[in-house]
């Protein structure tokens, strides 16, 4: 592998970063009036403006001979074909077989996958039809009223932020709740109100072996059980899994469970039965109206020239304040509020996939990769952290994304909304220059110390970049689109970093050492040895346990 750092067009991405640090973005569109049409792109249902960012034409060519001379078009080639790019797992990964065409053919290992991924899909849309309808019945005959999903991580974030994303479109009649932590506050909560004899439970794990949902999947058995018998069981529970064997084990029937497959990483999931509490949320049409809209941007992130290419632009101007600027952070800032769970939904694609600091060739990096994502409501936001963003000493790129209409909301609710999305990009980017300052406060009545006091706090440097992203709608095929946008974001900038996207590592050091742990405050002293910190906490606790 070709050191990253040794390549031409990463040392010139750089010189451009460092030309275009102090870069005036306000003179940039004075001095070029096409700069605005230039750096923006319709494609699947979204406009992205991009010009309220630190480039231009010539940095921009140098981003995209990075992606190139990293081998983008090649990798984009072998994710789509599904050769197992996951190689410290040595698993294919084809998140977009799951949202492909009946018709299309899609190997791994010389089989075509999307026959099965079909009908997979086709039993989820019967089973949904029947749990909708009510003709699927309890063990008292009544018909369902409420579904709780049981999963963590990929099993969880995706369903709920797509349910939530799409309330306009989810059945009246039925109400979704989600458990995920083993924090038994939650499942106690979810449960107090619902009746057993109408409640149906999805158990969603992948491996069917996460502690958390397993927990959580036995005490809801448990609590159903005893309202109702062993028998109803089988009218009660349904498990999405890849682990049969597991899913028996537990003591749900296979009839009730859902596959999928190993080359599905959980973050990478809610298209396959992971969904399943989606589309028996918004109905079988609109489930594949997302598909659809995820499809749309598949097809345009394998077709459109890296230049015309959402997902590879909003990647590389990533790269350019990580690697380039020294930004460490990156901010989702939705201003609908059926998005409130998208920069959490994010957090996980992107920081899961690309928090890793080996190369794919077992090296360590000498550069950044993901940054720390975050974010809520962009509204929100306005009014707690964005002084920050306007004022503090962080570079925080930030995402701006709204949809143009927006039927739930009232007129004038919606014009305020979408006049301080758009106000807060021309903010963050013209600024307000100390000239401008003098003018205000003379302007208010203010002159000699007074005025020259308040002088430096009232200036905004200005050219803090945004990315504007405009939906035509939020519905079902917008927000699929939205989600494979950052799905091949997060693809593209792990292929310039040369790191593994589809593996997580990271996550096993505290589940091992939590089994340790959770033995050692079973029994009476500690069965392993601990730092002197752990140890201390872990004898307080036990302490506080037995009192
Ligand atoms: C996602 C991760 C992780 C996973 C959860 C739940 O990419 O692998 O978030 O989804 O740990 O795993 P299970 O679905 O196997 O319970």
């Amino acid at each position: 592998m070709t050191a990253l750092t040794a390549l031409p067009a990463w040392q010139d991405t750089l010189k451009h970063a460092q030309r275009l640090q102090s870069i005036d973005l306000r003179a940039a569109f004075v001095s070029d009036p096409a700069r605005a049409q230039r750096f923006r792109l319709k494609a699947c249902g979204m406009l992205l403006d991009y010009s309220k960012n630190r480039i231009d034409d010539a940095a921009l060519a140098s981003l995209f001979d990075l992606a190139r001379a990293t081998g983008v078009e090649t990798r984009r080639a072998a994710l789509l074909g599904g050769e197992r790019i996951n190689t410290t797992e040595n698993r294919a990964v084809l998140h977009t077989a799951l949202r492909a065409p009946r018709d299309a053919d899609i190997r791994v290992d010389g089989q075509n996958v999307v026959p099965e991924v079909h009908a997979v899909l086709d039993r989820m849309n019967a089973f949904a039809e029947r749990v909708r309808s009510g003709e699927w019945l309890g063990h008292d005959g009544r018909a369902i009223t409420d579904i709780v999903n049981i999963g963590i991580g990929g099993s969880d974030l995706g369903p709920v932020m797509a349910c939530q994303a799409l309330k306009d479109y989810g059945t009246p009649h039925i109400d979704l709740h989600f458990v995920s932590t083993v924090d038994g506050w939650q499942l106690a909560d979810v449960l107090e109100g619902l009746d057993p004899a109408t409640t149906l439970f999805i158990v969603a794990s992948k491996t069917f072996t996460t502690q958390e949902t397993l927990t959580n999947a036995k005490a809801a058995r448990a609590w159903l059980v005893a309202a109702a018998g062993e028998a109803a069981v089988a009218k009660h529970f349904v498990a999405v899994s890849t682990n049969g064997p597991a899913v028996s084990a537990f003591g749900i029937d296979t009839a009730n469970m859902f596959g999928f497959w190993d080359w599905v990483g959980g973050r990478y999931s809610l298209w396959s039965a992971i969904g399943l509490p989606i589309l028996l949320y918004i109905g079988p049409d609109n489930f594949r109206a997302l598909q659809a809209g995820a499809r749309a941007m598949d097809e345009h992130f394998a077709n459109a020239p890296l230049e015309q290419n959402l997902p590879v632009i909003l990647a590389l101007l990533g790269i350019f304040y990580i690697n380039g600027m020294g930004a460490s952070t990156q901010l989702i800032s939705p201003y609908n509020q059926p998005l409130h769970r998208l920069p959490a939904y994010l957090q996980q694609l992107d920081m899961e996939s690309n928090g890793k600091s080996v190369r794919l060739d077992g090296e360590t990096v000498n550069y950044h990769t993901g940054p720390v994502i975050w974010g809520e409501p962009g509204i929100n936001g306005q009014h707690a952290y964005y002084q920050l963003l306007h004022q503090g000493t962080e570079l925080v790129p930030i995402d701006f994304i709204a949809a143009v209409a927006n039927p739930k909301s009232p007129r004038e609710h919606h014009l305020i909304m979408l006049a301080n999305f758009l106000a807060q990009t021309e903010a963050l980017m013209r600024g307000k220059n100390e000239t401008e300052v003098r003018a205000e406060l003379s302007a208010a009545g203010l002159s000699g110390d007074a005025l020259e006091k308040l002088v430096p706090h009232k200036i905004f440097d200005g050219n803090r970049p945004t990315n504007t992203l405009l939906l035509d709608q939020l519905d079902p095929a917008g927000l699929g689109s939205l989600i494979a946008l950052y799905e091949h974001k997060v693809f593209v900038q792990g292929v310039v970093w040369g790191i593994n996207s589809y593996d997580q590592w990271g996550v096993e050091l505290g589940k091992q050492l939590a089994k340790t742990i959770e033995a050692d405050l079973r029994s009476p002293h500690s069965l392993t040895a601990h730092d002197a910190s752990t140890q201390g906490l872990i004898d307080y606790v036990r302490k506080a346990l037995k009192a």
